[in-house]
């Protein structure tokens, strides 16, 4: 299999793309895919998982930390860095097995030629690690001099986050200890240089660098090579290691081997189809360097560990695309995203307070503690240069139903119960509790209706009875029903605990009334299932014919005047997610119908769209449709050409909830693997070219090989 993705072109346009194609990381933290050399300018950044700052009035986001792999060469008193200086050839390359990142540079002179080689890894064994091997040769006699340390001047987008920077040297090992303002996180970043050739050393600390140089006369052909081990640590992960005392082999040998392990589970064959199997198994990559492993109080930010974009914050991304992927695979992290939403319970009831609202209302960007980043105005409209009034912060309600259906995905696949005794079921109940407060009845209605809300499709905002919002809502009072049973049934204590706050039987009442009276779209006469009151009756318009309405190409399409609002053309799957989740309860007539009309109408303005349509084209029994659908989410990180900009804000980086959509499509789409009665099936449905696939499960704590073909497959217990 090709595990390799590279380049052999430098183009300054492509270094924010390449900074996440070639992106590496460990769950701590994410080292974007950029140059040895690359200061803040150019977007490099050593993205910290769940450190979060406000800077004055900024959003608040994500930290980066001090840049420790900050290398630049000299020769013969010139400096040599991409891109100011035009290198004859480049290479950059990562090898997604090994989670290795590599570059080979080669600039001419006047006297002839300067080559850097430059290999590193953000260690997955020892995840406060980052390690570099650096080397220089020329093809002629010359001084060189390896400027290389840590860079405090970090690249913010709403930065600057250090108030303060403590900069020091002993014994060779330099120290940047940055203190954020907001909440005093102490984010401390060190490294150590192994240089075992004859040269001069001198380290410089200025108020944000300790920078060392090594300065010695090059000899033709030598190569000089350099071995630099350094760690960041931070109030999340704080298991730090000497690194004056670590060598760069033995760190890289205990790196690989815990990525073998990695991959030994999470490898997805395709026989048939090597391009798929390579952009699955990149997106499956693009999974495990930003899990949070060994770490508690964290979960996964829409974009990743590749920059502070979306704020570094958590959104439903995590419980919809991503956590099948680790429930399967490696159910200790699918847990920690878990505990993260029960541990920040109380920032969820905060936020419902805020609103009037009982029980917990999730923030729609979490961070730590669960604290809302999202803003009322969270784009910036490209007219008028003016912050935008959004209601994706008050009124996308979904979120917390997102975080319930985790939850039952977890337990089902898992049977781990405990979970509701453990806060699970509390969360489950706090849920189930907003929405409660949430639901409107007219006078002489039988139904519950949830009015003035935003669904998947961010375009049409407060909107009512969302026909996804809705099928979830119900969803959270059926599962907190039978979490209370379980309780009751299984967990006496924290029953008769939660029954003295809540007063349980209540509830239960309530929840049952809500589930069944809760308004729910059904089919029409065509078959179709409105999006929410009155859809059809907007312009029914091409997608086409709305983009040729912008004015501008990065004007927001949604909202109280975009071009899409008044129209039936939506951003990203709504019923049709509405329709992978609960397909089962409809005729595949049906599906095919609302698939039909919807996915035309549909911009797949947001890279979590492809993959659910991929999903209910699976469902539908038709692999050829869903087959370009999966490659485009599977694929998204590869190419460049995504959607960078909404309104003025830029929204690049890794798409994680779309490689986990992928993750999702291949295995309980093609490979069409179900639970059915607590024990795993397979109803396959392969695209015309794939042959088979092959790939390992974790199912009620057992590991399963799974394979599949044309006709069927084995699922045998490993
Ligand atoms: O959560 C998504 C949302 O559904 C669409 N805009 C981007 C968010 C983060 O990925």
């Amino acid at each position: 299999m090709n595990w390799i993705v590279q380049t052999n072109e430098y183009k300054k346009d492509l270094v924010p793309h390449n900074g996440n194609k070639f992106l590496t990381g460990n769950g701590f933290f994410g080292v974007r895919g950029t140059m040895e050399e690359t200061k803040k300018d150019n977007m490099c950044a050593i993205n910290l998982a769940g450190v979060y700052d406000r800077a004055g009035d900024g959003w608040r986001e994500s930290v980066n930390a001090p840049n420790v792999l900050y290398t630049v060469v000299e020769v013969d008193d010139k400096e040599y860095a991409l891109p100011e200086a035009e290198p004859k050839s480049h290479e950059q390359i990562l090898d997604f097995y090994n989670a290795i990142h590599k570059r080979k540079t080669i600039w001419t002179t006047e006297k002839g030629e300067i080559t850097v080689e430059a290999e590193r890894f953000a260690s997955m064994a020892n995840q406060s690690v980052i390690a570099l091997k650096y080397s220089v040769s020329t093809d002629y006699d010359c001084k060189i001099r390896i400027k290389s340390g840590i860079d405090g001047d970090v690249w913010d987008i709403n930065g600057p986050h250090f108030v303060k920077l403590e900069v020091s040297e002993n014994n060779g090992v330099k120290t940047v200890v940055g203190t954020t303002g907001e909440k005093s996180h102490i984010v401390t970043a060190k490294e150590y240089i192994k240089a075992d050739f004859n040269c001069d050393r001198k380290i410089n600390c200025d108020s944000m660098s300790a920078i060392e140089e090594i300065s010695f006369d090059a000899k033709s052909g030598e190569i000089y090579t350099i071995e630099k081990v350094a760690s960041v640590i931070a109030p999340v992960f704080s298991e730090d290691i000497d690194v004056s005392r670590v060598s760069y082999d033995e760190l890289k040998n205990a790196h690989i081997k815990a990525w073998e392990k990695i991959w030994d589970i999470s490898t997805v064959e395709i026989i048939g189809d090597d391009e798929a199997m390579y952009a699955l198994n990149y997106s499956i990559y693009h999974l495990n360097i930003i899990a949070p492993r060994n770490m508690d109080n964290v979960s996964i930010a829409a974009r990743g560990l590749s920059g502070q974009v979306y704020k570094g914050a958590v959104f439903w991304d995590t419980e919809m695309f991503m956590i099948d992927y680790f429930i399967h695979t490696d159910p200790a992290v699918a847990k920690t995203l878990i505990d993260y939403r029960i541990d920040t319970l109380q920032g969820a009831r905060n936020k419902a307070k805020e609103y009037g609202l009982e029980g917990a209302y999730y923030a729609w960007e979490s961070q730590e503690g669960g604290f809302e980043g999202c803003s009322d105005y969270n784009i910036t409209d490209v007219f008028t240069k003016r912050p935008m009034r959004t209601y994706f912060r008050d009124k996308q309600y979904h979120v917390s139903a997102a975080v319930v259906y985790g939850i039952c995905k977890y337990i089902d696949a898992t049977g781990d119960t405990s979970v509701f005794e453990n806060g699970g079921a509390e969360a489950i109940i706090e849920c189930a509790r907003m929405y409660r407060s949430l639901l409107l009845k007219r006078a002489d209605s039988k139904f519950y209706e949830v009015r003035d809300v935003v669904g998947p499709d961010e375009y049409h905002e407060r909107v009512s009875n969302n026909a996804y919002t809705n099928k979830m809502v119900k969803l959270t009072f059926e599962t907190a029903i039978d979490a209370i049973k379980t309780l009751e049934n299984e967990y006496a204590d924290k029953y008769n605990e939660l029954d003295k706050k809540y007063d349980l039987k209540t509830l239960e009442e309530r929840f049952k009334d809500s589930a069944e009276n809760i308004l729910i779209k059904e089919p029409d006469e065509r078959g179709l299932i409105e999006q929410f009151d009155g859809y059809f009756n907007l312009e029914d318009a091409t997608v086409d014919e709305v983009r040729s309405r912008l004015l501008d190409p990065k004007e927001y399409w949604g909202g109280a005047y975009g071009v899409a609002s008044d129209t039936q053309v939506l951003k990203q799957a709504d019923v049709v997610a509405m329709l992978g989740i609960f397909g089962n309860e409809y005729d595949k007539e049906i599906l095919k119908k609302n698939f039909d009309y919807y996915e035309p109408r549909t911009e797949h303005g947001s890279s979590l769209s492809a993959c659910m349509y991929s999903l209910l084209a699976c469902q539908i029994g038709n692999a050829e449709i869903a087959y370009p659908l999966f490659m485009k989410s599977a694929g998204v990180d590869l190419k460049p050409g995504g959607k960078e900009w909404m309104g003025l804000i830029y929204i690049g980086g890794t798409h994680p909830a779309s490689e986990g959509g992928a993750w999702i499509v291949a295995v309980k789409g093609f490979a069409g693997i179900n639970i059915e009665n607590g024990k795993l099936n397979c109803n396959p449905c392969l695209p015309e070219k794939w042959q088979g696939m092959k790939f390992k499960l974790m199912f009620m704590d057992k590991l399963y090989q799974v394979e599949i073909n044309k006709n069927g497959g084995n699922i045998t217990e490993v």
